[in-house]
């Protein structure tokens, strides 16, 4: 079995939709964000990064103690190598699909999380304040990563080829978090792969399972639209 530390957000869904493809049996284990519970290390099982994604696996590859690993990236290849799924065996294939998972990770990633804070956040926090440079910026830098992910996806039927892996699945939440359907003609090929991983019914079960545990803190592909693509083409100008 393994804990799955566990709040409905983007970087935890990849987690869950992996445990779900890969067929792993998991249980949820709740961490209220807003309380600050991430920050103890005691309730992560000793994670010391103060962030969700966690898990720990009660039944290692060796056989030995349990083993606790925190960074999605560095889960989602724990877990391909485990189950041998998701990740090619082959050093050229893994070596492909771990760059992508690396570009998600270090790129797509936290723009998208700044993007999103001072589109949504800022503007609540310090109302006072102008954001719009940051904003700007910072919607400009994702746009430049929408641009490239929908440029690999012209060409290649998944995120790192043609079989559908852990690079997709760690893409997937952070798309459908920003793409309102009126926005998505500029990116025809990450909708088209959108459209085929959410016929996946080990995906929709991840999303689902968690809105069941209704933790207060909702997130899916319906309940928000933050991409103001209005203002897209004026934000790409910005950098
Ligand atoms: N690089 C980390 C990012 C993890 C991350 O930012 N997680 C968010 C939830 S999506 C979190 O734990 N936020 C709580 C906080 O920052 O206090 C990963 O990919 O796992």
């Amino acid at each position: 079995m393994i804990e799955l530390f566990f709040c409905t957000s983007v970087n935890v869904y990849k987690i869950a939709i992996a445990m779900e493809e890969m067929e792993l049996e998991y249980e949820h284990r709740l961490i209220d964000i807003s309380k600050g519970e991430q920050h103890d290390p005691g309730r992560l099982a000793g994670s010391p990064t103060g962030k969700l994604p966690v898990i720990r696996d009660f039944s290692p590859a060796d056989g030995g103690e349990p083993v606790v690993v925190f960074e999605s990236g560095a889960i989602l290849t724990y877990l391909a190598d485990k189950t041998g799924r998701f990740l090619p065996q082959d050093a050229r294939g893994r070596q492909y699909a771990l760059q992508w998972l690396f570009w998600q990770v270090a790129n797509l990633r936290p723009l998208s999380g700044q993007a999103w804070h001072f589109h949504a956040f800022a503007p609540l926090i310090a109302p006072d304040f102008d954001n719009s440079y940051a904003r700007n910026r910072y919607f400009a830098m994702m746009a430049d990563h929408w641009r490239v992910l929908d440029r690999q996806l012209a060409a290649n039927t998944y995120v790192a080829g043609e079989s559908y892996g852990i690079a997709d699945m760690a893409c997937y939440p952070w798309i459908i978090y920003f793409d309102p359907d009126e926005g998505m003609a500029a990116f025809p090929n990450i909708r088209r792969w959108r459209d085929l991983l959410a016929a996946r019914p080990a995906l929709r079960r991840a999303y689902e399972r968690a809105r069941a545990l209704k933790t207060g803190y909702a997130m899916n592909e319906k309940d928000m639209t933050l991409f103001p693509w209005e203002g897209i083409e004026r934000n790409m100008i910005v950098t």
